[in-house]
This record gives C-alpha cells, sequence and structure tokens, in this order.
C-alpha cells in the first residue's frame, strides 16, 4: 500500500511539473510591443526595427532603413511563418511564437514577403 501512494505522488509531480515547464515556455511570447501605431515604421539610429507577424500579416508591412539594420521579427501566429525578403538577401524561417533577429541591407527600396503565404507581403524603403 505505501509503494501504491508513493507512486501516485510521483506520477503527480511528474504532471506538475510538465504544466510548469509548459507554462513557462509559454512566457517567452510575452510583452506586448508596438501596439495601434502607423503602418510605418522607421529604423534609424542603430535601435532597429520590429515587425509582429499576427494574422497573417506583417505588421507594419512597410519599414524604411538607412544602411544596414536590424529587423526582430516576432511571430504571433501558430503558423509557421517565413520573412523573406524579393531579392533573396534574407529568407529566415519564424516558428510559431518564435523571434528572429536579421540584419536588412539593402541598397534600394525592395518588397518582402511570407514564402508560405504569398499574400503576405510588406516594403521596405531606403532613405
Ligand atoms: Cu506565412
Amino acid at each position: 500500500m505505501r509503494n501504491a501512494r508513493w507512486g501516485r505522488l510521483v506520477a503527480g509531480l511528474f504532471v506538475l511539473s510538465l504544466v510548469v515547464a509548459a507554462c513557462s515556455g509559454d512566457d517567452d511570447g510575452g510583452g506586448t510591443t508596438g501596439g495601434a501605431t502607423g503602418a510605418t515604421e522607421t529604423g534609424s539610429g542603430g535601435g532597429g526595427t520590429t515587425i509582429t507577424i499576427a494574422g497573417f500579416a506583417f505588421d507594419p508591412d512597410t519599414i524604411t532603413v538607412s544602411g544596414p539594420t536590424e529587423v526582430t521579427v516576432t511571430n504571433e501566429d501558430s503558423a509557421t511563418h517565413t520573412f523573406t525578403l524579393d531579392d533573396g538577401s534574407v529568407d529566415e524561417t519564424v516558428e510559431p511564437g518564435a523571434t528572429v533577429t536579421v540584419t536588412v541591407d539593402v541598397s534600394a527600396s525592395t518588397g518582402f514577403h511570407c514564402n508560405i503565404h504569398p499574400q503576405m507581403t510588406g516594403q521596405i524603403e531606403v532613405s
């Protein structure tokens, strides 16, 4: 009888640890950045630019860079997306809940898109 009780206790702790691990794993996607600002974000001063993917769309869908710019892309969808420049210089897969940072270094304006969902497009302007 004692062995059976220990078995249940150990099993319970095991399940509990799984729940804790699952919850802490979700924290990576936390933090609301951006918000209801304009559709254009300018990366200057070395601060970089942030793009959020949500609802199968890039937000903002137009960014402005001057020189090499770090662009941080966060995927808040449950589907995998890519952040791909039309000129092919960047092609990064962004898993659900993941954040990737890439350096965008373009000399002329170019578009970007998701390889998986062709309707997801955006534009990079060079100032
Ligand atoms: Cu996509």
